[in-house]
């Protein structure tokens, strides 16, 4: 294989709705560039880029797979995402590391929540964005409609570059406005044949020509200029403003094909090969130095490893961009996160599973590499010298979330092991042993995301686990002050316990006064504060205690013990077990024995005063309540909005947004556990929603006593 100049390479991403269409686009390319010569399907489970037994067996892509087409004397590295929301953390890899993404539409059904999604995602992350309508063979299938829709959606950058002559089985024809030439293909598709534009077509195509020549020319003075002269732009002319309108966003160009008929892709990868902008035209990436580093072929090698996989029949497959130099078969690298050193015995080009060995790869290009030593996904290796570290890839927070365990309690320990590293495969599932739940919590995506893991450990890993609901951390405060004694006495045989604790709790609040005088029925109780500690709480808030202890009635050294015992009932609160926060504790008198007070007897005394004193000031559960965001049809609003008060969500407020209802709600956590599922099945999965911890609010009072009376009767148990 022919080594590749910077200046040759561009790496794009295949996004879109799930099912539109990119494996199997995929596919046309693999077999247009002669990579294979028989295509697969993906309902027969035989394509290059769903190759994994999960993707088989549920005919989607879940993983993105990467694939090159040698075309018009140009390497395209592509991926091919899943388009499901629930895999988008693949998506958020692929669109880091590749210089333009292709949003496939499926012009059956037009623009989808899924189509909406990823452009935001990939627009967040400013990258040049193209349209291809997929499935114009498609019996209902209605293209002006579709570009319709675009512009609505996403403006007048929408430009069409090409329009087939009539959507339907009957698809033969595909006019481009670029190049002004009708593409005619045969039953079997492949390269069209290049003719002039009939008569019929011609008003429609000198039209859309005029709008994409003044959209192209208009990110570049000298086109302009050259365009208002002589009233259109060359071909390459064309092109190269196309690719320069690319590079900021202000050109969205539309193309179409039949993946499955392969029409119109030869024509398609021939158009992006010009158009996609240069990686050297990007941005450049920064290393965690805050330093831009050049895409240099002449530069120190260093190489970014941005997904690992295992593999049917092979291991451990882990696959890299060069982010500068040029890397070559044998080279050393350190590992700038690890420290340990490696060595690349062999380096390949994929096509999914199809590996080609190469002797170098320059910068900007995708490779991979097998069993290697000691590389985890997000490493960076670089050449004696070199000391760049990246670390650009931020994923999305995840929404859904079910306990595990396996089937067979014996088994726990290896499957924390295989949680870990699919983990390593896919960053956007979350492991966490909860010590506070006593549950070993997974978070993803959504149902399907968590659903694929399960299939895969009991398919691959052979070991059956269960999802159960996850219980939800709790936390008690206290709503008023109020006081306790408690004195702490025991007298048996030999040494005996003694301590005497007094103290008041009230709620804290940051920066509230220092303690002064308080007051209960008609005693009055004035404080002098020795000294004040504040004890950051692991779970949030804090506990501050304020040693207003006076004329020696405990000394300061049992004052820690009386602390050990707060942070005792701080970690199990009072009311329910869970963890208590934010109160204010003054220790202000007490009694000591001269023989019979140790530690422990203080620590008892402050624990169980604290109890008291905390039962009395009005304790309050708090529950964690998350700030919601659903993207909806407007037909559903309705729906989805009743939806969301019957799970004591709050609506805060709504917008439209590209043409979809945004409604932005706060929700209790307890009430969240099978949103995704209720709300793909209001909205028929035309909907999308992501949520993000907002804070802990006091549970009404029904929801408390109803916790109350469960941890009661567990605590008989
Ligand atoms: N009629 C028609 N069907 C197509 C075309 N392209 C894809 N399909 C069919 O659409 C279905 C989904 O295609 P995929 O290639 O799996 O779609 P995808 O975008 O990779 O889907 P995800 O990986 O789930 O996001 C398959 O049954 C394909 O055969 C096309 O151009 N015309
Ligand atoms: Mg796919």
């Amino acid at each position: 294989m022919k080594v590749y100049e910077t200046t040759e390479i561009k790496n794009i991403s295949l996004l879109g709705s799930k099912g539109s269409g990119k494996t199997t686009l995929a596919e046309a390319m693999l077999l247009e560039c002669g990579v294979i010569n028989r295509r697969g399907s993906v309902t027969s489970g035989n394509t290059v880029c769903d190759y994994f037994p999960v993707e088989k067996e549920y005919g989607y892509s879940v993983f993105s797979t990467i694939f090159y087409a040698e075309t018009a004397g140009k390497k395209l590295n592509f991926f091919d995402c899943p388009g499901a929301d629930d895999f988008v953390g693949n998506a958020v890899t692929a669109l880091n590391v590749t210089d333009a993404g292709l949003i496939l539409v499926n012009t059956q059904y037009g623009v989808e929540v899924g189509t909406q999604n990823i452009f935001r995602t990939a627009s967040g992350l400013k990258k040049p964005l193209a349209f291809c309508l997929n499935k114009i063979d498609a019996e209902t299938a209605d293209y002006d409609n579709v570009v319709e829709q675009l512009k609505d959606i996403f403006g007048p950058k929408v430009t069409v570059a090409q329009f087939p002559t009539a959507c339907g089985p009957g698809l033969n024809a595909i006019i481009d406005v670029i190049k002004m030439k009708m593409y005619t293909f045969g039953p079997n598709g492949g390269a069209g044949k290049e003719e002039d534009i009939p008569a019929e077509f011609m008003s429609k195509a000198e039209e859309l020509h005029a709008t994409l020549v003044e959209n192209a020319a208009e990110n570049d003075e000298a086109l302009m200029e050259k365009f208002f002269e002589e009233g259109d732009l060359s071909t390459d002319e064309i092109l190269d403003g196309m690719r320069k309108g690319m590079i900021d966003s202000s050109i969205y160009p539309v193309f179409c094909c039949s993946a499955e008929k392969d029409m119109g892709v030869h024509e398609l990868m021939d158009r992006l090969a010009s158009i996609v902008p240069y990686a050297s035209e990007m941005p450049a990436v920064k290393n965690n130095a805050g330093e831009e580093v050049k895409l240099d072929e002449n530069g120190p090698v260093s190489i970014f490893f941005f997904k690992t996989t295992i593999e049917p029949h092979i291991g451990e497959v882990s696959y890299f961009k060069v982010m500068s130099g040029t890397l070559e078969t044998g080279a050393d690298l350190n590992n700038a996160n690890r420290g340990s050193k490696e060595r690349m015995a062999q380096i390949f080009c994929v096509c999914g599973q199809i590996r080609t060995q190469v002797d170098k790869l320059r910068a900007g290009d995708i490779g991979a590499a097998v069993k290697l030593k000691d590389v985890r996904r997000g490493n960076t290796l670089n050449e004696k010298g070199c000391e760049h570290v990246f670390d650009f890839i931020k994923y999305p927070a995840p929404k859904y979330q079910r306990a595990v365990r396996p089937i067979n309690e014996s088994d726990a320990e290896k499957l924390s092991e295989i949680l870990n590293r699919m983990h390593e495969e896919d960053p956007t599932w979350l492991v966490e042993q909860s010590k506070e739940l006593k549950q070993t919590i997974l978070s993803g995506q959504g149902e399907f995301h968590l659903r694929t893991l399960k299939w895969r450990v009991e398919n691959n890993d052979k070991m059956q686990i269960v999802f159960d609901e996850p219980k939800i951390p709790y936390r008690e405060t206290i709503t008023k002050a109020a006081r306790a004694d408690y004195r702490h006495k025991k007298q048996s045989g030999g040494a005996g316990q003694f301590g005497e604790v007094h103290l008041i709790v009230e709620p804290y609040t940051e920066g509230m006064p220092a303690p002064d005088t308080y007051r209960f029925g008609s005693q009055e109780f004035k404080m002098s504060v020795r000294d004040t500690q504040e004890i950051p709480l692991e779970w949030g808030g804090k506990l501050v205690v304020c040693n207003c202890i006076v004329g020696g009635a405990i000394d300061a050294r049992f004052i820690p013990a009386i602390v050990k015992g707060l942070m005792d009932r701080m970690e199990q609160g009072p009311l329910t077990g869970s963890y208590a926060r934010d109160v204010r504790v003054c220790i202000y008198d007490g009694k000591m024995h001269p023989v019979d007070s140790n530690e422990i007897s203080f620590r008892l005394a402050g624990r169980n005063a604290f109890s008291e004193a905390f039962r009395n000031a009005n304790p309050k559960v708090l529950e964690p309540v998350y700030d919601v965001e659903v993207l909806v049809p407007s037909d559903v609003m309705g729906d989805v909005m009743s939806d969301l008060q019957g799970r004591r969500g709050v609506v805060m407020g709504m917008s439209s947004e590209n043409g979809f209802e945004k409604i932005s709600a706060r929700v209790p956590l307890k009430e969240m556990s099978s949103y995704s599922t209720a709300l793909s099945s209001i909205t028929g999965g035309r909907s999308s929603f992501s949520m993000k911890f907002s804070a802990y609010e006091l549970v009404p009072g029904d929801v408390q006593e109803k916790l109350l009376k469960a941890y009661a009767e567990q605590q008989e148990d």
